[in-house]
């Protein structure tokens, strides 16, 4: 289905979980940075809103978007997180590069959250052009940032619902 009839951005905040207790990391690429910041911008600014605390999001910056897997298992194994969102940008070019990028990451983020049993979050842009980014970082269709901390948000309450009642002792989800 496409992502511009799902636009999350106007999103009903009335169903979404609080935020308050859970501590987010956030990894984000600089290639392109002008828009995978102003996706990090709309994505704190939706964490906070949704109860977040400043000292219970944690950042990171990778050089590119192959680098995001990387990235968000560094930062997952330094401390205890309730879910990791990546945030990226890889536009089309003349070669197949971005396919080669995006494949890796959606695979590897799978891997991670599978594994881990946390989840990790694709914010990861994939257009045509910089005007199609543009138009998903604050623009007509909204700002994916603000989406992948609506996902982190759920995913994060997700699994703490599920997880209580659950004895620690036997199968360890940490990285
Ligand atoms: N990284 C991005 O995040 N977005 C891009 O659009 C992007 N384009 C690239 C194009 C080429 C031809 C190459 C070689 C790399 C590109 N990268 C891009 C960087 C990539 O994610 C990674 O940082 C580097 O390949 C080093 O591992």
């Amino acid at each position: 289905m496409a992502s511009a009839h799902q636009n999350l951005s106007t999103y009903d905040e009335s169903n979404i979980p609080s935020a308050e207790p859970f501590a987010i990391g956030i990894v984000v690429a600089d290639w392109n940075r002008e828009i995978t910041h102003a996706l990090y911008e709309g994505c704190v600014e939706t964490l906070l809103k949704h109860g977040a605390s400043e000292d219970q999001i944690h950042t990171v910056q990778v050089p590119g978007s192959f680098e995001l897997p990387a990235g968000a298992r560094l930062l997952a194994a330094s401390r205890k997180l309730d879910a990791v969102i990546c945030l990226g940008c890889v536009i089309k070019g003349e070669t197949r590069h971005n396919e080669y990028i995006n494949q890796a990451v959606a695979q590897g983020l799978t891997n991670l959250s599978i594994a881990s049993n946390m989840p990790f979050i694709f914010g990861v842009l994939t257009p045509d052009s910089m005007e199609q980014a543009v138009e998903r970082a604050g623009g007509a269709h909204g700002n994916k940032g603000v989406e992948a901390a609506v996902t982190a948000i759920r995913m994060a309450a997700l699994r703490s619902s599920l997880r209580k009642g659950k004895s620690s002792i036997g199968f360890s989800s940490k990285l």
